[in-house]
């Protein structure tokens, strides 16, 4: 027929193709009390589909997807896909009212929630304007609800469903980004592109098989997660290890011995906190099931990199992705680290670092990081402004501050709305972060640019100290002595504060813009 594109849908390659491949019996997802194999995952897809076809929800319609890391998250998604409806993994962490906002920008026409989450937002429902379903997971089974029950809606569904026509370039799945500041962005992503990212950097650079089985501390609503936990170990017939806890050291170690994954995945913030448990406690947990392990999010410090490899011979393989790019387009490899650098650019990717006229700039000039590749989003929706701020032909504004060095490493400089103009030179407050990240008594750190009284920007450093180290002026002149040891002098930072904690995002990434304010 004309007008007909060839037929792909995610579901099949990530689930089907598991099964026709003879894996049905094998266990694909491992979760807090309960597994589920190959077969048992694509009965309940095809079930949910199904299901959802029965209320009519339609092609394009979107799903909206508040649910903790579970399976129940994962037949959610893979169903919907599997009809042509586009799934929208949200954070379950968010205050209620955010919630009106990414169901009246998305149109979502259903809604698929955990308990918990919908007892503190279904005050609001007369406010969501386009819903028309709402479907509760209870796992539990401990609250009453006048909506439908998520697992009595899938046993409505035959286990039978048939598959959508989608095309590569159709719109798949949506993510939100969230960004330092306005209202969330939808990325649209098409149902080509973790087939992309999974080819990209699942096998090029973590090498993948059958035999891994990937645990994520970062949760699946993150476009992070949402590889590391889901697609990645489907892609290749492996296994994912789900935790619905908040990641807390302690949790996190005991599931790693409980489940033995072969790949864990975290973020520069969760690794300090891991290291300082080891620290606190004297309990080196047993990582040995770990091949390598994985940190994105923010840069690493070199400094963790060294200690992760000191306290359990393992590397950490740092890289750089981004919700529109759907995951890691830049990273260290196995074998070939640079600790304290992103590392090269994955295969599949290319990339450029431009000036203010738009540039290109030779080895160790720092400025904008551009990028291009498959697994980048189609746009946002309906946002003509910000798609027009970020994409330009082929390639996409990271918004970040990269140099790349002779080598062809790429070394993190910061957002483009983080660098310091201190003095009239640029300063990439990283760098000094790195310096006091290597302090014997810094747990954690974030510098920022702060304004004088004659709009002279200076750096100042946020410090959490590690236990029971008492915030002294006379640590403050150490620490700044420590910075002008390590880096020009000029780059030291004039005030430093001690406090409890850094304001982060629920992915760990610290939030300097609210160290601005
Ligand atoms: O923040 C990152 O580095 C990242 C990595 C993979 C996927 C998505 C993101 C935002």
């Amino acid at each position: 027929f004309v007008g007909v594109k060839e037929h792909y849908n995610a579901t099949n390659r990530f689930i089907e193709e598991n099964v026709q491949k003879g894996l049905g019996e094998k266990v694909a997802i491992y979760s807090d009390d309960k597994s589920l194999t190959y077969n048992e995952l694509l009965t309940s897809v095809n079930q949910i589909g199904d299901a959802f076809k029965k209320i009519h929800v339609e092609s394009e319609n979107r799903v909206l997807l508040l649910a903790y890391d579970s399976a129940e998250f994962i037949v959610t998604f893979y169903g919907a896909m599997k009809i042509g409806a586009v799934p929208i993994p949200v954070n379950t962490m968010l205050p209620a009212q955010d919630y009106e906002y990414l169901l009246n920008d998305s149109r979502a026409k259903v809604l698929v929630v955990e308990s918990e989450v919908w007892q503190n937002m279904k005050g609001n429902k007369e406010r969501f304007i386009y819903l028309k379903h709402v479907i509760v997971i209870d796992a539990k089974g401990t609250e009453a609800h006048e909506e439908l029950d998520f697992y009595q809606f899938l046993n409505t569904g035959s286990k039978e469903c048939q598959t959508y026509q989608s095309a590569a370039e159709d719109p798949g799945f949506w993510l939100y980004s969230s960004g330092s500041t306005g209202k969330p962005k939808g990325v649209i992503h098409q149902q080509k592109n973790m087939e992309a990212a999974l080819e990209n950097y699942a096998k090029n650079i973590l090498n993948m098989t059958e035999d891994d089985i990937t645990f994520s501390a970062s949760k699946l609503f993150f476009a992070y997660g949402l590889g590391n936990g889901m697609y990645f170990p489907l892609g290749v017939g492996g296994t994912t290890v789900l935790m619905s806890e908040r990641p807390k050291p302690d949790k996190i170690f005991e599931q790693i011995e409980k489940a033995k994954p072969t790949i864990f995945f975290g973020v520069p913030t969760l690794y300090g906190a891991m290291l300082n448990y080891v620290e606190q406690t004297g309990i080196v947990p047993d990582l040995s099931s770990i091949r390598v392990c994985v940190s994105a999010g923010e840069a690493l410090p070199a400094s963790f990199y060294n200690k992760w490899k000191e306290v359990f011979q393992l590397d950490i393989l740092d890289g750089i992705g981004s919700t529109e790019a759907l995951h890691i387009f830049l990273s260290n490899r196995i074998g070939d680290i640079q600790p304290g650098s992103t590392g090269k650019i994955v295969p599949g990717y290319e990339a450029k670092i431009l000036n203010d006229q738009s540039i290109e700039l030779g080895p160790n000039e720092v400025g904008d990081l551009v990028i291009k590749g498959e697994s980048l989003t189609g746009g946002y929706w309906c946002n003509r402004k910000e798609n027009q701020r970020k994409f330009y032909g082929e390639w996409m504004h990271t918004g970040d501050k990269y140099y790349l060095d002779e080598n062809g490493y790429f070394w993190y400089s910061g957002r483009s709305d983080d660098m310091l103009k201190v003095g009239g030179i640029w300063v990439s407050p990283i760098e000094i972060e790195n310096i006091l990240f290597q302090h014997p008594k810094v747990l954690e750190v974030a510098v920022v640019g702060k304004e004088t009284v004659n709009q002279l920007v200076y750096p100042k450093a946020y410090i959490v100290l590690k236990s029971g180290i008492e915030g002294t002026e006379m640590l403050k002149d150490e620490l700044r002595l420590y910075v002008k040891e390590h880096l020009a002098p000029y780059k030291y930072p004039r005030e430093i504060e001690f406090i409890d904690d850094l304001p982060k995002t629920a992915s760990g990434k610290i939030q300097r813009f609210r160290l601005r304010l």
